[in-house]
């Protein structure tokens, strides 16, 4: 089974252009408790490497592109974020790293969880101990 959990987001478009609307539990399968988003990365900068305990995060990159690698500790995949209409579901016990930011780069993160630095496993090696238990 893939990694990659692509959800294709609903445009609503007329001819004043494009408008993506998100309600929690409705167009994501979880409660909405925090947005954040991360711009201005630095060329060449890799951002992430890391996995959460519990969160589940919606990703859309709506502006510019990065890429998306995810490993679930027996195989890798990378996916390229590129458009406002294409969100990337991540739950489970993942290991992800974000690369190649476009300089416009804005990604979105809605988050079903406050933030809680005790639900990052920032090292690769106990990451790999918890996926194998
Ligand atoms: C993730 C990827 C996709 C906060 O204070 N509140 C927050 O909600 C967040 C997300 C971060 N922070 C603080 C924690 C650090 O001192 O902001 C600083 C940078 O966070 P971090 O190094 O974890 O950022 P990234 O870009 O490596 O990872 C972020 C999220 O933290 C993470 O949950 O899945 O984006």
């Amino acid at each position: 089974m893939s990694l990659i959990n692509e959800q294709s987001l609903k445009v609503i478009g007329d001819d004043r252009g494009q408008l993506i609307a998100l309600e929690g539990n409705k167009d994501i399968p979880f409660d909405i408790k925090r947005v954040y988003y991360i711009y201005g990365t630095q060329s060449g900068v890799a951002r992430g490497f890391h996995a959460h305990r519990n969160l589940k995060q919606l990703l859309i990159c709506v502006s510019g592109n990065c890429d998306i690698l995810l490993d679930d500790g027996h195989s890798k995949e990378t996916v390229n974020l590129k458009s406002p209409d294409q969100g990337l579901l991540i739950e489970g016990l993942v290991w992800r790293e974000m690369h190649n930011f476009s300089e416009d780069c804005v990604l979105l993160v809605l988050a079903s969880e406050y933030y809680d630095e005790s639900d990052y496993i920032r090292c690769y090696d106990d990451y790999l101990k918890q996926t194998r238990k």
